[in-house]
């Protein structure tokens, strides 16, 4: 890890930075916040974070480098390419560097979570939907230099949209729509379920545990999501909404963040090793285009109105 800079509690920056960015998602989605107090209880308040992910706008030096950069610099590992033809995205996951971590340490100062990058293929868009993000990222100039420090401020690096650009870009991409108005806001993190203490280590159980609370988890393509090898299972929340004052000052209410659940099961040829021997790298690492794909719908209008409903 490049910096070993730390603050007055003895944090280093980097965490300070996960911090305030966790800070921002915590303060914008109740939802989340509400299932990491409600998991956290039940767990003696050790959660570990299985990734964070965010969203960007693949043109002009603005899309997964420009965030990429900041993990890169501290240590990180480019891992795997996924691909979304349909959707018109493109992703990259980063695995940690191997740090020290307090064994009572929990959440951003845990074990390093991976952290899940993607991008809007921009040339690809409509030219209507091509010049609205074209406009936004051009008034943001060199703002993708400084995407870190915006996600950890939560501000965005462009001036606010038009309610009708908002709209436009909704017709077309809620992926596109939803980073015009969110920028480098953490779109979710994941609790690692197996990580977890009690019964909820379990996926299935957590998920059942977060329904009886009277949360809905993302329905699309089923809640638990398995990849082909049967090894990475997750789920998530629907997003909540946040009421977004736009600059034609029309209010509206807008998608922000959700909450996902990973449970990574041991790789064939660990599967007999005794539990208290088992450590992160003998379980099924990295992600699956198949499950991503529908965890991205849990900020899609589709979701969405099955919780207002
Ligand atoms: C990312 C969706 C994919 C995963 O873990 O596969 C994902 C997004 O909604 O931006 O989180
Ligand atoms: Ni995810």
């Amino acid at each position: 890890m490049g910096a070993a800079v730390q603050d007055q509690e003895g944090k280093s920056f980097f965490r300070s930075i996960l911090a305030s960015m966790e800070d921002v998602y915590l303060s914008r989605n109740r939802t989340a916040k509400a299932i990491l107090e409600l998991v956290g209880s039940a767990n003696n308040d050790q959660i570990c974070y299985d990734h964070l992910a965010f969203r960007t706008f693949g043109v002009n030096g603005h899309g997964i480098d420009s965030l990429a950069r900041f993990f890169l610099d501290f240590g990180y590992t480019q891992r795997e390419e996924l691909r979304f033809p349909a959707k018109k995205l493109k992703a990259l996951w980063y695995s940690p560097p191997d740090v020290p971590y307090l064994d009572s340490g929990s959440r951003v100062n845990g074990p390093l979570p991976r952290i899940f990058i993607s991008e809007l293929l921009v040339d690809q868009m409509s030219p209507k939907t091509q010049e609205i993000v074209r406009k936004y990222t051009e008034i943001s100039g060199t703002g993708n230099k400084h995407a870190a420090l915006a996600s950890a401020l939560g501000s965005l690096t462009w001036e606010k949209p038009k309610h009708s650009e908002f709209e436009e870009l909704a017709r077309e991409s809620e992926y596109a729509a939803w980073t015009l108005v969110n920028g480098y806001a953490v779109n979710h993190v994941t609790i690692s379920a197996h990580r977890l203490k009690s019964h909820l280590r379990d996926i299935k159980s957590l998920d059942r545990f977060i329904e009886d609370n009277g949360f809905k988890l993302n329905s699309e393509g089923g809640v638990l999501k398995v990849s082909p090898d049967g090894l990475l299972l997750q789920s998530s929340t629907v997003a909540d909404t946040i009421s977004f004052q736009f600059s034609d000052n029309i209010k509206d209410s807008v998608p922000c963040s959700y909450i996902e659940f990973a449970e990574r099961l041991l790789l064939p040829q660990y599967k007999n090793l005794p539990e208290n021997e088992v450590k992160e790298f003998h379980r099924r690492d990295g992600f699956e285009v198949g499950n991503a794909d529908k965890i991205f719908e849990s900020t899609s209008k589709d979701q969405l109105s099955r919780i207002a409903a």
